[in-house]
Order: C-alpha cells, then sequence, then structure tokens
C-alpha cells in the first residue's frame, strides 16, 4: 500500500503532467490552451465546386460534440484558410474565443484563385448583376453555392449561417449580403473594403506609397499556369533600409519602381511589353490613375442596394484605422440607406482589426485609450450579435443598439439610435490670420507656404518600414506643427467640451504657382500641458501638449472636381478644394484646444505630387517634379459635425 506522502507526491507529479502538456495562454481571464481547438473540433478539409465547376478549398472545424446542432460561422480569405492538412490546427477559430469556447462550425474557405482553390484571382472582384449564366460568377454567387453545398453536407448544423471577416476578408463579408444564399442570418462585415479608390491603395486618388512593399501579394501570378498551392508563392521586395522615407526620397519617380516586380517566379518572356511588369496588381495601379472602369466597377458600395434584408448586418470599425475607415463606413451607411434590414455599426478606439486581439490596456501608437476595450467588445457585442441571430430568436431584439460608438476623447462607449445621433448639428470654423481658428470669417488674405519635393513633410516622426500603414493615426503632429510648410490654425483653450460626431468637411480655397498639388488636412486634439504621460509612450515624446491626430485626409488636387475627370490647376488662380474626411467621434474636452493643419505632402504616407501636371504620376519623369508655392486662403474654412 503506497504511503500516503507517495501518493500525494504521485498525485502532484500527473497534475503537472498533465497541465504542463497542455501550454495555457492565460490571457487576461480566459484560459485558453493552445491545442484547444485540436481537443474540442475536428477539421474536415473539402473543395467545394461552385456553379463554373472550379472549386474552393474549404476548411471546417466542426465541434466534436455531436450531441446538439451548430449554426456556421464562415470566413472567406484571401490570405489562407491555412494550415492545411489532417491534424493541423489553427490554436483559435471563430470571430472570439467566448465563440469558439460556445461550439459554433467554423470555417474558413480560399477564395476563387487563392491558394488551394482554383480559379483566377481578382482583386475585388467585380460584382456582376441580372446573371444569365452559370459562368457568370463572382463573389456573390461563390458565397451562394458554398452555402448551399455546407447546410446540405455539413453534419449537426442547424441551418443558420454566419459570416465575418477583417478588411478583405471583411469586404467578403459584405458580398456575401448580396444577392445571399437563405441560410445566411447574420454578416459582421469589420474593417470592410468598400472601394480601392478610397480605401488601402488610394485615398481620393493620391496612391499610398506605404502599401508598396504589400503588392505582390495581391498581385504575383501563381506558378505553375494559375495552378492551387499550399505555400506564399510570392515574394516581398526587399529594400535593404529601415528608413522608408529616405529610400523612396531617393527612388524618385515611382516609374524607378517597376523593377521591383519583375519575378523570378513567373516564365519570364524573352520581352516583356514595354511598362508591363510581372505584377498584374502592380500594372493594373499604375495603368490606371484615375477612377475608371476598372476601379469603378470594382467597388463594393455602388452594390449594396443588392443586399438581402434577411441578412442582420454588424459592420465594425476602428476610429484609427489606417487602412479600411471608408469602407465600413459607407457600408454601414449604404445598406442602412437601401435595405429595410437590422443594420447596426461598433466603431471603437482601435487600429486596424486591433478589435479582435485581448490587448488588455488598449492603446493605438502612444496613445492609452482604456483596459480591456477588445475583450469588452468580444463578449457583449460580437458575441451577442451573432448567438441572438444564429442560436437566439433572430428578430431584431438582439439587446444591441443602432450605433454603439466609443467617444475617443471621453474615453466611454456611447449608446445610439441612430449615426450621426440625433442632435448633430453642422458648426463651420475658419482659416484665419495669426493661425487662428475662428467661428467668423474675417478679412480674406492669402497664407503662403514653399512644398519643397526634395523635403516633403513626414507623415510620421518615426523611422518606419512598414507593409501598410498602422498607428500614424493617433501621433503626436507637434512635429509637424513646427514646419513651415505646415499651415497651423487653433482655437483658443475650449472652456467647455466640443463633442464632434459624424464626418468633417474641410471647404478649402488654394491657389498654387503650380499646376498639381495635393491637399491634406488634419485634425487635431491639443492637450493640456499638465496632462499625465502614460508608460507606454515613447521617450522622445510626452502627453503634455500631446497632439492627437484624431482625422486626417488628402485630395489628390486633380481630382477637385471629378475623380475620373482630373484638372490641372490653373497658376496662381483661387481655385476651391473640398475634402471630406471620415466620420469621427470625439469631444474635444475642456482645457484642450482644437487645431486643424494644412499641408501638401505626407511622405511616404503617399506619393511625391510632381506639381506639375501630368498625365500619369506613375510615368512622370525627374523634371516633372517641382517645388512651388502654394496659398491657402482664409476664407477656407471646416465644417464640423457638432453633438450639441
Ligand atoms: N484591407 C487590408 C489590405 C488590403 C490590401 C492590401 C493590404 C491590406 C487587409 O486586407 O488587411
Amino acid at each position: 500500500m503506497k504511503s500516503s506522502i507517495q501518493l500525494l507526491f504521485l498525485s502532484i507529479c500527473l497534475l503537472f503532467t498533465v497541465t504542463s502538456c497542455k501550454k495555457t495562454t492565460k490571457k487576461d481571464n480566459v484560459e485558453q490552451e493552445d491545442t484547444y481547438v485540436a481537443d474540442n473540433y475536428s477539421k474536415q478539409e473539402v473543395d467545394v465546386e461552385m456553379r463554373d465547376g472550379v472549386t474552393l478549398h474549404t476548411t471546417i472545424y466542426a465541434p466534436k460534440d455531436v450531441s446538439k446542432e451548430y449554426p456556421i460561422l464562415m470566413q472567406r480569405t484571401p490570405y489562407s484558410s491555412r494550415p492545411y492538412g489532417a491534424g493541423n490546427f489553427r490554436k483559435q477559430i471563430g470571430p472570439n474565443i467566448h465563440l469558439m469556447k460556445e461550439g459554433n462550425i467554423i470555417v474558413y474557405q480560399d477564395v476563387r484563385g487563392r491558394w488551394l482553390s482554383e480559379g483566377h484571382y481578382e482583386n475585388m472582384r467585380a460584382y456582376i448583376p441580372n446573371k444569365t449564366s452559370n459562368e457568370q460568377v463572382d463573389e456573390s454567387t461563390d458565397t451562394y453555392d458554398t452555402i448551399e453545398w455546407l447546410v446540405n453536407n455539413v453534419e449537426n448544423n442547424n441551418g443558420n449561417v454566419g459570416v465575418w471577416g477583417i478588411s478583405y476578408p471583411g469586404y467578403y463579408a459584405t458580398y456575401a449580403t448580396i444577392d445571399a444564399h437563405p441560410a445566411l442570418k447574420a454578416s459582421s462585415p469589420q474593417a470592410c473594403i468598400g472601394d480601392f479608390f478610397f480605401d488601402d491603395f488610394h485615398h481620393n486618388g493620391a496612391y499610398l506609397l506605404s502599401y508598396f512593399r504589400v503588392t505582390s501579394l495581391f498581385g504575383t501570378p501563381r506558378p505553375n499556369n494559375d495552378q492551387p498551392i499550399d505555400t506564399a508563392w510570392y515574394t516581398f521586395p526587399d529594400l535593404q533600409t529601415e528608413d522608408q522615407y529616405q529610400f523612396f526620397l531617393d527612388a524618385g519617380p515611382l516609374k524607378n519602381l517597376n523593377s521591383f516586380f519583375e519575378y523570378e517566379t513567373v516564365d519570364t518572356p524573352t520581352m516583356r511589353p514595354e511598362g508591363v511588369t510581372d505584377d498584374y496588381f502592380w500594372n493594373e495601379l499604375k495603368e490606371h490613375p484615375n477612377y475608371d472602369e476598372l476601379w469603378q466597377s470594382r467597388g463594393l458600395i455602388q452594390h449594396l442596394d443588392k443586399s438581402k434584408s434577411h441578412v442582420a448586418t454588424m459592420i465594425v470599425g476602428g476610429w484609427f484605422d489606417a487602412e479600411d475607415l471608408y469602407g465600413p463606413l459607407e457600408t454601414y451607411k449604404n445598406i442602412e440607406k437601401n435595405i429595410e434590414s437590422y443594420n447596426t455599426m461598433v466603431f471603437g478606439p482601435w487600429d486596424h482589426g486591433r478589435w479582435a486581439r485581448r490587448n488588455g490596456r488598449s492603446l493605438v501608437g502612444n496613445y492609452y485609450f482604456g483596459d480591456s476595450i477588445s475583450e469588452f467588445y468580444q463578449e457583449n457585442i460580437e458575441t451577442k450579435f451573432f448567438n441572438h441571430f444564429l442560436k437566439g430568436d433572430g428578430d431584431k431584439n438582439s439587446g444591441l443598439p443602432e450605433a454603439y460608438v466609443f467617444d475617443s476623447g471621453r474615453k466611454e462607449w456611447k449608446e445610439y439610435d441612430s449615426w450621426p445621433p440625433e442632435g448633430v448639428e453642422k458648426q463651420t470654423m475658419f482659416l484665419s490670420e495669426n493661425q487662428e481658428l475662428t467661428s467668423e470669417n474675417r478679412k480674406v488674405s492669402g497664407i503662403q507656404f514653399i512644398s519643397d519635393i526634395k523635403k516633403p513633410v513626414p507623415y510620421s516622426e518615426d523611422v518606419k518600414t512598414v507593409f501598410t500603414p498602422r498607428k500614424y493615426m493617433t501621433d503626436d503632429q507637434r512635429f509637424a506643427a513646427r514646419r513651415s510648410d505646415v499651415l497651423v490654425f487653433e482655437t483658443e483653450v475650449m472652456e467647455e467640451d466640443l463633442t464632434l460626431a459624424g464626418d468633417i468637411l474641410a471647404k478649402l480655397k488654394v491657389a498654387t504657382t503650380g499646376t498639381a498639388a495635393d491637399w491634406i488636412v488634419k485634425i487635431i486634439d491639443v492637450h493640456p500641458a499638465n496632462s499625465e504621460t502614460n508608460e507606454e509612450m515613447q521617450d522622445h515624446l510626452k502627453m503634455s501638449n500631446y497632439h492627437l491626430m484624431i482625422r486626417s485626409e488628402v485630395l489628390r488636387g486633380r481630382f477637385r472636381n471629378s475623380f475620373s475627370k482630373p484638372e490641372p490647376f490653373i497658376p496662381n488662380k483661387k481655385t476651391d478644394v473640398t475634402i471630406k474626411l471620415q466620420d469621427v467621434f470625439h469631444t474635444i474636452k475642456k482645457g484642450h484646444k482644437l487645431q486643424v493643419q494644412v499641408q501638401s505632402t505626407w511622405f511616404p504616407l503617399i506619393d511625391l505630387n510632381p506639381q506639375t501636371y501630368v498625365e500619369n504620376i506613375f510615368k512622370a519623369d525627374e523634371a516633372d517634379f517641382k517645388t512651388q508655392t502654394h496659398t491657402v486662403f482664409t476664407d477656407s474654412n471646416i465644417e464640423f459635425s457638432v453633438l450639441k
């Protein structure tokens, strides 16, 4: 008979063995063993056939507990449904850990032309209205056919399907609502791309040079004549420096970058046609500088009148999302405008996709917004939404508001019956002399600055090497305020709170000695000198007098009257340039100041404007780039949406 001490020793060893082999990652208060998915879910991979015969690789994680039925939650993605192969499991599946642990059938699918799916990939594949044959396919038909197969072939499903995704997967979640399958009951497009001329690669026609390194992910042809492949077939350019400002300044005109898109993996043609590279997406970007049929046909916002009202939608976004802000806002607004459906929005103090992580202290860059904001969202908003529509009553009484929005100034959630909320009024402020932002329009004069293309305004004071821009949207802007080529206008210290809730319209009146110019407007919350610095602040910064950027936007001046028909400026002629800045929800608190900055370069977030008019900046020559003198007239004004 073993002594009690030996038994105690054995049980302690046994306990240690069990726990140690299930490495746990304790994040906030939710334990998750790395083997949780493998322990609790089975995995099946199927090549589902679409109506035109192309198969899409689909991975299905189903709860091992087969005693009950479950909804299907699907994500369609260009970024791979891997890991592939029996016995290889993701560490976490589904929109969040709660929905994973409650048990749902979770599906990931490689979209057409990506990874192990057949077909050819089109970025933002154009929707085909009024289809007449099975050969006419798009992401709507691919989603419909996939759902049809899933509900008829996956064991223990309860007949209800939800889709979700962030960014490009968010775009596919929006697409799913168009001509939706009857089993699709809920869609949560998150940071969803709306249109590549206003999201990601362009902002109002300005090319985002900060996306340069990621281009190959979307335009490198798959080898072996576009065959399915289970490993990454693209590579990223090595700029051989961490300092992208210097790299791109030295690189000169965009056409000098074409050489990065000549791939060994492509059966190199003996003679490439002039100006054609091996990257089909780079070719599209550089051959289509204007909002032409290529971009227009691929925008999704224009087709949201074909979303189906039986699909409940919850559009999620981050007020400081540097990649997709236009998309989620326009998706919510256009479904709201066109469809009688359950359509809601959630916007928090997040950068791109941050709400899907479990961050504890919630920051964007240096700026602290509060604790466990993402965790709150996942448990009390996202999980509630999907459970209501996939497992619950599915009626309009979800217990969630129309607009669940975080005031990034007061640092608190608010719930409204509409967005913008009732009680919002337009309030105009003028860019006046003496760097003042005033409610009345004083005498009109012109404020000049030199726009030096050899010393463009950095978009951040950090030395950056990025695939896509990320945290700059809350960066301190005092470095820019102190440059002579950045015009600054600010209020007196606020004597009471001013809550901005909705979009902002910058109505500039400008002139230039040249024939082309970009115009950038930044809205800034200037903090009091006695503001307390949080522990995450970069060493060279303090919260004292922090110039928190709360919104920013660029318009490439040639597109001031039309995104499809660009026009030069007439030198020295006073010209109207109106820029719509995306919605904000931010209280400029008493003791703070509201500041507006205006500049003409923003490098290398966006490419350099030659400041002389050329048909296509992607083909401009060194000689086209000229330093110019710009003028901003003081009858320029900013129209804010103010919550009274
Ligand atoms: N919308 C994001 C993106 C698209 C294209 C290039 C780079 C980023 C995203 O899908 O994350």
